[in-house]
């Protein structure tokens, strides 16, 4: 019986892509009621009532705070979201994002 002879094959490395996350950021503004704020990152982040304090308590004193790191998509349509409710009001309350490292 002849024996099977298996050809070398190069390794193909199974590569998974982790989805890139994104930081969501607040910034501090003048206008913007500190309630208000508090109110946005509840709804649309689902932060509890302390925690949404102190992100607004932190961008209030250093004029940023990163609210939630999520993927690329999630996080660009949160901040949409929260920007527009803040604008729906009259607010310059705003919401941006950027790649996370
Ligand atoms: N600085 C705003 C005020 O004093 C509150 C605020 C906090 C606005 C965080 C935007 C972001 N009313």
């Amino acid at each position: 019986m002849p024996e099977t002879v298996l050809k070398p094959r190069t390794r193909t490395k199974p590569k998974v892509e982790r989805p890139k996350l994104h930081k969501v950021i607040l910034l501090n503004d003048d206008f913007t009621p500190r309630a208000f704020v508090v109110t946005v990152l509840k709804g649309e982040f689902r932060l509890s009532e302390d925690q949404a304090y102190r992100v607004m308590i932190t961008a209030h004193r250093k004029g940023i705070c990163v609210v939630a790191v999520l993927p690329r998509d999630v996080a660009e349509t949160k901040a949409t979201r929260a920007t527009d409710a803040g604008k729906a009001k009259g607010y310059p309350l705003m919401f941006t994002t950027e790649p996370e490292e």
